[in-house]
């Protein structure tokens, strides 16, 4: 079948991400010998007349719309952006009779809302390989499908991605950065994570052969500055992430890379693991300020952890950054102050500090909000909806934020101060490399 993949994600904060996700499905598609033709919205810097034109064009049989984002989860400057995909969808509708269907993490997330919001015909929960497969099949062959398919019911598959060179090039111009996911699933219970919800609550780990070809493949065909490991956790409890390093160190990989890592005790020697296979920098989301605020949002680690866990990188010259999110249960005007103290002291460590909580459907903070009574029981939660802790009013919770660190130089308060300085940090990092980033 002819099969066009949109991605729709135009975000450019804190940076464009390529489109990973899209990517896959493309790969997966092909690999069975569909003619699949992906557009990035972002990348072909698309118009509604382009779009409408390269439809028309392809003729296609089958549409496939990717939704990576609903919103910027961000309660001091909020952006939704389901109106765009269903623009998106409309154009899609309008120039051909061809079907449409939906994936990707943010449709995941609401599947009903979303694809009821957005107008599509069919749509994939969660991990997509196998389904689309199932989907394209029985389009093809006019066989009756759900208009909602879900990866649990499918055989599980992880592949690799379809890297096209036009996508590519545009998120090397822009960034430097391309991402690879080595892992999928998250086995710890953090009330406020969806990432379970996504991807499951066991950690699943792609062959370290196929990852790390897969990177030789990419280095040396488009010299990327920096590979960003897209894991809900890099640093897995089974530490499985440290086979992968080896595979790294034995091939040679020298590009540097970046992920996501939960604080833990982290030996001397995986650290030095990670600088021999060329970590450029660690991203700890450590995400509260305090042991109280911590034990709130189901941390199995304490405030020392996280101060335990920068100190290992630094003390191997590896630039870490901390996230944390004010106002989760249990914050109060006595852990605001301790917990500006608190990361006041990692003066080394860059902190990008946010305020409330999204609350996302089927996390534990869902039913602690229905239970504060935050939300109703009949709230939608498709539109960006906040945690706050009912202990501190909000303008009070911002006051102290912005006048705590107002001084504290390695501290982005607010947030939407955060996107320029944010991608000034990004670009410094790549800028290091000397490669690739602009
Ligand atoms: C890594 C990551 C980041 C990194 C990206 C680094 C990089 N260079 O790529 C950084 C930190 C930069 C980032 C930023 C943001 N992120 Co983010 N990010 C993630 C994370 C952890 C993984 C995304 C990923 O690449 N996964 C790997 C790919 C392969 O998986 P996938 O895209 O889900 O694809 C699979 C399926 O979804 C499906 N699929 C995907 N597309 C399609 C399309 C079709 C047609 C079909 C059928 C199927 C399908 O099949 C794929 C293969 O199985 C997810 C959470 C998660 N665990 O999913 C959040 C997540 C996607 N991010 C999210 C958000 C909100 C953001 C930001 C807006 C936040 C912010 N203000 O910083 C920005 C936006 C950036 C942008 N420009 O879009 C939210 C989106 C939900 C929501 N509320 O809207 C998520 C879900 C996290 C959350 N809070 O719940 N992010
Ligand atoms: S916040 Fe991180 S460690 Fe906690 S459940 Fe989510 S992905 Fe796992």
């Amino acid at each position: 079948m002819r099969i066009m993949l949109i991605s729709n994600n135009l975000s450019t904060d804190p940076y464009a991400v390529f489109p990973l996700g899209p990517g896959i499905i493309a790969n997966v598609l092909r690999q069975k010998k569909h003619e699949v033709k992906q557009i990035d919205l972002l990348a072909a810097n698309a118009t509604d007349a382009s779009l409408r034109k390269a439809i028309s064009d392809f003729d296609p049989q089958l549409v496939g719309i990717s939704i990576r984002n609903i919103d910027n989860v961000n309660s001091l400057s909020p952006c939704f952006f389901l109106d765009d995909a269903a623009r998106t969808t409309q154009i899609v509708r309008d120039e051909t009779q061809a079907g449409i269907f939906l994936g990707g993490a943010g449709f995941s997330l609401m599947p009903e809302a979303v694809l009821a919001y957005v107008g599509a015909d069919y749509g994939i929960v969660g991990a997509g390989e196998s389904a689309v497969i199932a989907l394209a099949q029985a389009i093809d062959s006019g066989t009756e499908i759900d208009r909602l398919l879900y990866a649990v019911n499918f055989p599980a598959a992880f592949s690799g991605a379809a890297y096209d060179d036009d996508i590519v090039e545009y998120y090397l111009r822009e960034t430097g950065i391309l991402p690879i996911q080595t892992k999928r699933g998250c086995p710890h219970h953090c009330v406020y994570c969806s990432y379970p919800l996504l991807e499951g609550t066991r950690c699943r780990q792609r062959s370290c052969a196929e990852i790390v070809d897969e990177m030789v493949f990419l280095r040396d065909k488009f010299h990327p500055a920096m590979f960003y490991f897209t894991d809900s956790i890099f640093n897995d409890p089974e530490s499985s992430y440290l086979e992968l390093l080896e595979t790294m160190v034995a091939r040679g990989i020298s590009v540097p890379w970046s992920a996501f890592f939960t604080p833990a005790d982290f030996t001397s020697a995986s650290i030095t693991l990670m600088r021999r296979s060329g970590i450029k920098t660690a991203e700890l989301g450590a995400d509260a300020m305090t042991d109280a605020t911590l034990a709130g949002l189901g941390k199995n680690y304490n405030f020392a952890m996280v101060e335990k866990s920068c100190a290992a990188f630094l003390k191997q010259d590896i630039q870490v950054s901390c996230s944390y999110i004010a106002g989760g249960p249990d914050e109060t005007k006595i852990t605001l102050l301790e917990g500006i103290n608190n990361v006041s002291r990692l003066k080394q460590v860059p902190a990008f500090v946010f305020m409330g909580i999204r609350i996302l459907p089927d996390t534990p903070i869902e039913s602690i909000a229905r239970r504060e009574g935050i939300i109703s029981n009949d709230h939608n939660l498709l539109y960006p909806t906040f945690y706050f802790s009912p202990a501190v009013p909000k303008e009070q919770m911002y006051n102290i934020l912005e006048a705590g660190f107002k001084s504290v130089k390695h501290a982005v308060f607010p947030p939407h101060s955060m996107s320029n300085e944010l991608r000034v940090y990004r670009k410094l990092q790549t800028a290091l490399t000397g490669k690739g980033a602009k």
